[in-house]
C-alpha cells in the first residue's frame, strides 16, 4: 500500500560518545562522573598500577610531629609524589625507601586530566591511595600544592567509597555520597578547598580488584605553571 506522504528519511543526528553528565545537584566545581570509565579501561588501569607500586611500592606515611602511621598505603607516579612523616607533608621526587624516581603518570590518566582538567599545564602528581576494608580517610583539605587555581582529579577504582564533602571551615555542615569504581570526580574553582574525606568502604560491591579494597588516583599540578 502506497501512501501519499512521503516519512522523511531519518536524519543522522550526531552524538557525542555515551558518557554521563556531571552529576547533577552538587555545589560548584565538584564534577562527578559516574563510571566514566568503562569495566574494560579500569582492568587497564588497574594493570598499570599493579605494574607501577611493584616498581614504587606502597607505604604509610606518618602523622607529622607524632609518627603515628597513617593507615592508608601510598605511593605516587609523576614528576612529584606526595609524602608525610614526621617532618611534615610534602611533594618529593623520588620514593621515600627505594630513593628511585616515581614511575610515570599513566598516559590513560593524562588523557583524562586533558578531557576534563580544563587546565593547560599537566598534572605534576599522581596520588596512589590504596585503601584497605578498615581503613578511612579523616576530613582534611588540600593545602600542600602552589597552585591551588589547577583542579584535583580523582579516580575511583574498587569497592565503593563513602565520601564526604564539606564546605571551606571545618565545622561547616557535610553532605555524604557514594563512590563507585569507574567515578571520575574533579574538584575545581571555589570547591578546590573544600573539607573532605573517606568515611568507608564497602567491601564486596566491586568485583574490580582481586580483594576487598579501593584505590584513588588523584591527579594534582603542585608548581605553578612556567608563565
Ligand atoms: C574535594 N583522597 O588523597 S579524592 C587525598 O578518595 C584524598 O582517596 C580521597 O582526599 C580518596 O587527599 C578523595 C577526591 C578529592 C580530592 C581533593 C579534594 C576530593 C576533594 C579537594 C577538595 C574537595
Ligand atoms: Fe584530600
Amino acid at each position: 500500500m502506497s501512501s501519499t506522504l512521503k516519512t522523511a528519511a531519518p536524519t543522522p543526528i550526531s552524538r557525542p560518545p555515551a558518557r554521563p553528565q556531571p552529576f547533577p545537584g552538587l555545589p560548584e566545581g565538584v564534577l562527578l562522573w559516574q563510571e566514566y570509565l568503562s569495566r574494560a579501561e579500569q582492568e587497564a588501569m588497574v594493570e598499570d598500577v599493579r605494574a607501577a607500586i611493584t616498581q614504587a611500592p606502597l607505604f604509610r606515611g606518618t602523622m607529622p610531629k607524632t609518627g603515628k602511621p597513617l593507615g592508608l598505603q601510598m605511593s605516587n607516579l609523576g614528576d612529584l609524589g606526595w609524602f608525610a612523616d614526621r617532618s611534615g607533608y610534602r611533594y618529593v621526587p623520588t620514593h621515600p625507601k627505594t630513593g628511585a624516581p616515581w614511575p610515570a603518570i599513566l598516559p590513560s590518566l593524562m588523557a583524562l586530566w586533558q578531557t576534563l582538567g580544563d587546565y593547560p599545564a599537566p598534572p605534576e602528581a599522581c596520588l596512589v591511595n590504596y585503601y584497605g576494608p578498615e581503613n578511612k580517610l579523616s576530613l582534611h583539605q588540600d593545602m600542600d600544592e602552589l597552585d591551588v587555581h589547577a583542579p584535583i582529579l580523582s579516580v575511583s577504582l574498587g569497592d565503593q567509597a563513602l565520601y564526604r564533602l564539606g564546605g571551606l571551615a571545618r565545622k561547616d555542615k557535610t553532605q555524604s555520597f557514594r563512590l563507585n569504581s569507574g567515578d571520575v570526580l574533579v574538584l575545581t574553582g571555589p570547591a578546590r578547598m573544600r573539607f573532605h574525606g573517606v568515611d568507608r568502604i564497602y567491601p564486596g560491591t566491586s568485583t574490580l580488584l582481586k580483594q576487598p579494597g579501593r584505590i584513588n588516583l588523584t591527579l594534582r599540578r603542585v608548581n605553578l605553571p612556567p608563565d
